[in-house]
C-alpha cells in the first residue's frame, strides 16, 4: 500500500513558472493551477517563464526538477551577483516616463542588455498625460533614428497604444522604479492581477510583486512579465565584444577596424570612431559605449575571480 503522500510523490507535472521570488517559484500548471515550488541542488537556475517539470510533493507544493531549454533569458549583474529577469521572452518594453526623469544611461544599458539576450526591444514613453511628455519624447529621438520603435501612452488614462504591440506576445517590462510598470499591468491585466493576488495571498507566498518578476497573462497566447523596480541595470556579466554587439548601430563597421581585437576606445583605423566621425554613429552613443567600457574593466580589475 502507498500512501497518498507517496502516491503524490511520483507525480511529474509540466508547467511554467511565473513567479520567481528567488528561492522559491510558482509555477502554473497547462490546467491553470498554481504550485510553490523549491528547486532543489546547489543552484538556483530557473527563472520567471522557464517550462519546466515539478514533482508534486503535495496538492499546491512541489519540486523543479527540470529546467527546459531556454529560447533566451535577459540578467542583469554587478560585481557581486547575477540576477535572472526572464527566460522565454518575445520581446521587451523598456518603460520609461519623464517624470520622474527617466535615465538615458538605464535606457541604453537595459536595450544592451535585451540586444545581447536576443530580445527585441521596444522603448515605450508613459504618462503621455503630463505636460512634461512631449519634450521628453523629443529627446528620444537618437534612438528612434537607430530603429528603435517608440510609442506614447498612459498607463493612467490610456494604455490602448500599446495594445497592438502586445498581442500575441509575452512582453517583458523593465524600467526604473516609478516608471509605472506596475500601473501599465494593473491597467492590461486588472483581473489576472487580481487573481494572482488571491492565489498568493492563499498561498502563503510574495504578495510583494516589486522584489520579483511575475508572469501574468492576457489570454491564451499574450502575456506580460513585470520585473521588479531597480535603479541600475548592470552588464557585468557581457564581455567588451558582447556589448560591442549589442550596440545595433556599430554592427556594420564591427570587424573593420585595423586591429582585430579593436576595443573602439582609441585605436588608430577603428572603424566605429571613424563612422561617429562621418555622423554614420551619434556621438553620445560612441561616448556612452566607451565609458560603459571604461568602467567595465575597472570593475573587472577589481573582482578578476567573477564567474557567473
Ligand atoms: N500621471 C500619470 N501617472 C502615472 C502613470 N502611470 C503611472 N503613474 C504614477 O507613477 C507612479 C509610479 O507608478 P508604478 O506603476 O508604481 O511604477 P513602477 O515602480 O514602475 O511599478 C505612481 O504614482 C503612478 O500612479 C500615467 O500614465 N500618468
Ligand atoms: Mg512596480
Ligand atoms: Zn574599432
Amino acid at each position: 500500500m502507498t500512501t497518498r503522500r507517496e502516491r503524490e510523490q511520483q507525480v511529474v507535472v509540466e508547467g511554467r513558472v511565473v513567479a520567481d521570488f528567488g528561492r522559491d517559484f510558482l509555477v502554473e500548471t497547462k490546467d491553470r493551477r498554481q504550485i510553490v515550488c523549491t528547486r532543489k541542488g546547489r543552484k538556483q537556475d530557473a527563472a520567471c517563464g522557464d517550462f519546466v517539470e515539478v514533482r508534486l510533493t503535495g496538492s499546491a507544493q512541489g519540486s523543479i526538477e527540470r529546467v527546459g531549454t531556454r529560447r533566451n533569458i535577459l540578467y542583469r549583474s554587478d560585481q557581486w551577483k547575477e540576477k535572472t529577469l526572464a527566460a522565454n521572452v518575445d520581446q521587451a518594453i523598456i518603460l520609461l516616463a519623464p517624470r520622474p526623469a527617466y535615465s538615458e544611461a538605464f535606457l541604453n544599458l537595459s536595450l544592451v542588455a535585451c540586444e545581447a539576450a536576443g530580445i527585441p526591444a521596444i522603448i515605450v514613453l508613459n504618462k503621455s498625460d503630463l505636460p512634461e511628455h512631449a519634450p521628453a519624447l523629443a529627446t528620444l529621438e537618437p534612438w528612434s533614428k537607430v530603429g528603435y520603435s517608440v510609442v506614447s501612452m498612459s498607463a493612467k488614462f490610456d494604455p490602448a497604444p500599446l495594445l497592438p504591440f502586445l498581442e500575441g506576445k509575452i512582453t517583458l517590462l523593465v524600467g526604473q522604479s516609478g516608471m509605472g510598470k506596475s500601473k501599465t499591468v494593473n491597467a492590461l491585466v486588472m483581473n489576472e492581477v487580481a487573481r494572482v493576488g488571491e492565489i498568493s495571498a492563499a498561498l502563503g507566498i510574495g504578495t510583494h510583486t516589486t522584489t520579483s518578476s511575475r508572469l501574468y497573462r492576457m489570454d491564451r497566447d499574450t502575456a506580460i512579465v513585470d520585473t521588479p523596480g531597480f535603479q541600475s541595470f548592470g552588464l557585468f556579466h557581457l564581455t567588451e565584444a558582447q556589448i560591442a554587439e549589442a550596440i545595433p548601430e556599430f554592427r556594420p563597421f564591427l570587424g573593420q577596424c585595423k586591429f582585430n581585437d579593436c576595443s573602439h576606445l582609441s585605436e588608430p583605423g577603428c572603424a566605429v570612431i571613424a563612422a561617429a566621425g562621418r555622423g554614420e554613429i551619434s556621438a553620445e552613443r560612441l561616448s556612452f559605449f566607451q565609458v560603459l567600457i571604461e568602467q567595465h574593466r575597472e570593475l573587472h580589475d577589481q573582482h578578476p575571480d567573477w564567474k557567473r
